[in-house]
């Protein structure tokens, strides 16, 4: 595959944009080399600006749970677009994708929203502070809940990516009240409750955590983090930015069958445009302004071609639910076929897998957690990245992200993908 125009955007990019991308996991600085420029894409495929044809992987980082440029969604966002973008106003198409929001979780009664997974985290926190008047905050190492001052405490993401937790111009005064355990050891969080008592708002966590790759949750530990929450008197945010309406039509809550008193969401509720949401039972909500006096607030909040966009890709998703079932089918069967790679050339390998958020460690240790995830070893996933690349095959640009699998992909491509694995994993060796 070659490059080279991609590389000659990127220099110019840089000349103007800080480190030449307006988020820095598409740089490429934790595998290395220049990023790949877009031009378009149609269902599983990117094309890029070298004329490349690519498989993605990571689809926008989640979104693109049926394939780029879906065809209900785009005709979506036409219409829409042309009785005007955005009039600061409310539109009924706001209260429609809330309505829909609201039958799909299973336990939400209100939904506000805002324009990125940041955002709809920042602000569910400053509501649970609002709410139980409490202001510390429990998170885990390596989840990532956006680049809010609060969480840039040993974030997971991008940050981990630059191997530097903890990010400057994060005050003291913040961190002080970002309290970190770690996921799936539920002792970790017992020690932070009884060192803090009654100081703590929310706990807020991935359920099924994506940035430290993709992990899954042990047996009883979000039930007992939600015991803890209720004994203690902590409201407990499940961050669905990544699972919500992926890993079912009800999110994570719905496959794990535990609710959380706040649920954030993102990427997918967008269909492709930003927007993030954060949603709960209606006494909590209605803490909100201007109902209550916890404040928040957003020029582009419901933007009405974003919520076209989001409202279509939900209906889908909630009318074809035999879409989940194909989704599961695929990755494990890209699952098992990498796995066989890996075990017949002898390659330390874990792959986590859960519903269609999977990835691949290069370690021979279960990775359960943040302390596990750092052991996998770099240099290989490196080689492992542009090897596939070299091969047509995007998957993310680091070993700290999961990919994300769309229903747009057909069996050949995924023989493909396993193919182009064994090809590589061979010349590793
Ligand atoms: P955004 O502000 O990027 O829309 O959402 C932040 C966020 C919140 N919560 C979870 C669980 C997330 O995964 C994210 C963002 N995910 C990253 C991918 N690991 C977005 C990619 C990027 O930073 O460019």
């Amino acid at each position: 595959m070659l490059y080279k125009r991609s590389s000659a955007l990127f220099k110019k990019a840089q000349k103007v944009i800080p480190g030449g991308v307006n988020s820095p996991v598409r740089a490429f600085k934790s595998v290395g080399g220049n990023p790949i420029y877009i031009e378009k894409a149609k269902g599983a495929y990117l094309y890029d600006a070298d004329g490349n044809k690519l498989l993605d992987y990571v689809n926008s980082w989640g979104p693109m749970i049926l394939g780029h440029a879906y065809h209900p969604v785009i005709e979506a966002v036409i219409e829409r677009a042309k009785k005007g973008t955005s009039f600061g106003m409310p539109t009924q198409i706001e209260t429609k994708i809330a309505e829909l929001v609201i039958e799909m979780v299973p336990n939400i009664d209100k939904v506000r929203f805002v324009n990125s997974g940041t955002e709809a985290c920042m602000s569910a926190v400053r509501l649970a502070r609002g709410y139980t008047k409490k202001d510390k905050i429990i998170k885990f190492e390596g989840c990532y809940h956006g680049h809010s001052d609060a969480f840039l405490i040993q974030a997971g993401s991008g940050a981990v990516t630059f191997g530097e937790p903890n990010s400057p111009g994060v005050t003291q005064g913040t961190a002080k009240d970002t309290l970190l355990a770690s996921f799936n050891d539920l002792a970790s969080v017992k020690k932070i409750i009884q060192e803090n008592k009654g100081e703590i708002a929310c706990v807020i966590v991935e359920p099924i955590p994506g940035n430290m790759g993709c992990i899954s949750p042990e047996e009883g530990f979000l039930k007992g983090l939600k015991e803890l929450c209720v004994q203690h008197d902590i409201l407990l945010i499940f961050d669905e930015v990544m699972t919500g309406f992926r890993q079912a039509k009800g999110g994570a809550q719905e496959r794990l069958q535990i609710d959380a008193d706040l649920v954030t969401f993102g990427k997918i509720i967008g269909g492709g445009l930003p927007v993030g949401a954060f949603a709960g039972r209606a006494e909590i909500m209605d803490c909100l302004a201007p109902e209550g006096a916890v404040y928040q607030a957003g020029t582009l909040s419901g933007n009405p071609l974003a919520m076209a966009a989001g409202y279509t890709l939900l209906k889908e998703l909630k009318e074809n639910p035999e879409i989940y079932t194909s989704l599961e089918e695929k990755t494990a069967y890209l699952e098992t076929g990498m796995r066989k790679v890996f075990e017949n050339n002898k390659i330390l390998h874990q792959i986590n897998r859960e519903g269609s958020m999977i990835s691949v460690h290069f370690t021979s240790d279960r990775v359960v957690d943040f302390d596990t995830a750092v052991k996998g070893n770099n240099d290989t996933f490196k080689k492992f990245f542009h090897g596939m690349l070299n091969e047509g095959i995007h998957i993310p640009p680091s070993a700290f992200e999961t990919w994300f699998i769309t229903e747009a992909l057909t069996y050949k491509d995924l023989d493909d993908t396993i193919s182009a694995c064994e090809k590589i994993i061979k010349q590793l060796g």
